[in-house]
């Protein structure tokens, strides 16, 4: 297998607010590739939470994506996972597997809803039928704070604990990569690169400015259940 190394500095307009340094490494296989993401901060912080996104710069029939049906917990006064990336037109339960209750709201555009106040092992479920960022709230506590963002794109993933996403499988063509995160400064304008896909895998590194003060869900206070 020969590796080739590609070093780019890309200088990014000032509207975007994010500094990409961005290394590919092609190693070469076969047909569909894979892309490996690391995302970090301007200070070298690995950034969780980070919604990548792969949309196709060209036509092509998209196999439909396989049921699933994720889950936004209410678990200890707080919901999981802080962040989740789900195809639009995806229903979403909201298990609540806490002793107490909890009412789950939006008031993002892209879904306004509220449950009702509902309590232990009980599970609502919303569909997402619009393309946006929902930031979900509870009524009830103050500390729980979680995103979930819906999108069309045909590939797309949320960075895990060590700033790592990975997309298998990826079609050859040119794409729009795209990148949400909850504390970007500028939270209109994503980070946005075209990418080429061939027949090797990608494997890159691309940084964000985030906010010094992010947003965060904190762990509820003692006792304030
Ligand atoms: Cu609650």
């Amino acid at each position: 297998m020969s590796r080739l190394l590609i070093n780019t500095y890309f200088a990014v307009p000032v509207q975007f607010f994010v500094v990409l340094g961005l290394t590919i490494s092609m190693a070469f296989s076969a047909q569909a590739s894979d892309l490996r993401l690391a995302v970090n901060d301007t200070k070298g912080r690995i950034s969780q939470y980070a919604v990548v996104t792969l949309k196709p710069l060209f036509e092509g029939n998209w196999p439909t994506p396989i049921a699933h049906s994720p889950q936004m917990k209410q678990q200890g006064a707080m919901f999981t996972p802080f962040v989740m990336a789900v195809k639009v037109n995806t229903s979403v339960k909201f298990p609540n597997l806490d002793e107490f209750r909890h009412q789950v709201y939006s008031y993002s555009k892209a879904k306004k809803f509220k449950l009702r106040l509902y309590g232990k092992d009980e599970s609502k479920e919303v569909a997402f039928d619009k393309v946006g960022i929902i930031s979900l709230g509870c009524n009830i506590h103050d500390n729980m704070l979680a995103y979930i963002s819906v999108t069309d794109a045909p590939y797309f993933v949320v960075t895990d604990s060590a700033g790592f996403a990975e997309i298998l499988n990826v079609r050859p063509g040119k794409y729009q990569l795209s990148i949400w995160h909850p504390n970007q400064k500028n939270r209109k304008q994503n980070f946005t690169q075209p990418i080429t896909i061939a027949t090797d895998d990608v494997v890159m590194n691309a940084t964000l400015e985030l906010r010094r003060v992010g947003r965060k869900q904190k762990p509820p206070e003692d006792g304030n259940y």
